[in-house]
């Protein structure tokens, strides 16, 4: 892998062709193990082209599997797709085969769904992925993945310039924080929504079976194609983000954040230090009906702990909204 990499890196440096020779002396390996390295980032999708005077840097691959898999630090395979009904489907279709530690990857969806089967608007130009994993970790701690991948999703995005929170449970917004101006929350909801997350799992009560968490983040994309009240990152920046660097760290924080059940055990603090909705007076449609309060907290595995006017409820599951008066 670094052989390759020191090798990509020494043909993008040169703009003529080099010579094995002469790539082997200055990456300080065999000939056999330039070759070998060429042959690795063929088989990856790297078309390194031959000339008679060497090897010319091939294109960059940009956003594909090829591109995102490369020095991507998780340990994940990439299932990239230009076009796909829905990544979270086909994670479960290849849960079904039996895979793991897989991230399905699309530029475009034409059947996302986001929860309660509501429909999800994935044009061309986002971030849309699911990662497929089997963790070891009793299936009530499952929310968590959720949080994780909220935290992933903020930590990617104030990288690439745009100042996100997260939202209970699954939404990464921006703004809501302004003075509740029309601008800044345009549907009342608690700011633009960026991104948000559907997890779905299959397992016993003691043990997850498989798990997938879908992410889809508006990334490229005008947000005058989307549905009222959602942003984009390239709209809140002013111009395009590198998705291959976004995703890498969206991937790597998720990957780093659910590593252990120890790492688990970090995730609600670092979830509570990105959360918008923490100190908010909200709504929470749930199952069993309306809670409406001040949301103080969040607790074990991520239900949100409001203060009503009949004492402390935990909700674990429901639509949030933050109302306009804000304690
Ligand atoms: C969500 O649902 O926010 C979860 C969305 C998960 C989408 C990802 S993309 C990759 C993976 N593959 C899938 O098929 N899904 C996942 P929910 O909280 O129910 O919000 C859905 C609501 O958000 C819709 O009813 C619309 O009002 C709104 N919406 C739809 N598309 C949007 C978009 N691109 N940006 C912002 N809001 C959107």
């Amino acid at each position: 892998m670094d052989t390759r990499r020191a090798l990509l890196d020494a043909l993008a440096a040169d703009d003529g062709p080099v010579s094995g020779p002469a790539l082997a002396e200055s990456l300080g390996v065999s000939r056999a193990a330039v070759w070998k390295a060429v042959e690795g980032l063929r088989e990856d999708g790297f078309a390194v082209e031959s000339t008679s005077e060497g090897y010319v840097a091939p294109d960059d691959p940009g956003y594909s599997g090829p591109g995102i898999a490369f020095g991507l630090d998780a340990p994940y395979s990439v299932a990239y797709h230009d076009r796909i009904a829905s990544t979270n489907e086909r994670a479960r279709e290849l849960a079904a085969e039996g895979a793991a530690d897989v991230a399905v990857v699309a530029d475009e969806q034409t059947g996302s769904r986001g929860r309660l089967d509501r429909e999800w608007v994935a044009p061309s130009g986002g971030v849309w992925l699911s990662v497929l994993t089997r963790p070891d970790v009793p299936t009530a701690r499952a929310p968590l993945f959720t949080l994780a991948a909220a935290v992933a999703t903020t930590d990617a995005a104030r990288q690439a310039g745009v100042d996100a929170r997260i939202k209970w449970p699954n939404d990464v917004l921006v703004g809501g924080d302004g003075g509740g101006s029309a601008d800044d929350d345009p549907t009342g909801r608690g700011g633009r929504k960026l991104a948000g997350i559907l997890t779905e799992m299959e397992g016993e009560a003691d043990r997850v079976g498989w798990l997938v968490v879908g992410v889809g983040v508006n990334a490229n994309i005008d947000p005058e194609t989307l549905p009222a009240g959602a942003t984009s990152l390239s709209a809140e920046r002013g111009g395009p983000i590198d998705r291959r660097r976004f995703a890498a760290t969206l991937l790597e924080r998720y990957a780093a954040l659910t590593a252990s059940p120890g790492a688990l055990d970090e995730v609600l603090s670092a979830w509570r230090e990105r959360a918008s909705t923490l100190g908010r007076r909200v709504r929470v449609d749930t199952a069993d009906g309306v809670v409406e309060g001040t949301a103080v907290d969040v607790a074990e595995p991520g239900a949100l702990v409001v203060d009503t006017d009949e004492g402390r409820e935990r909700v674990h599951a429901g639509d949030c909204e933050h109302l306009r008066d804000a304690a």
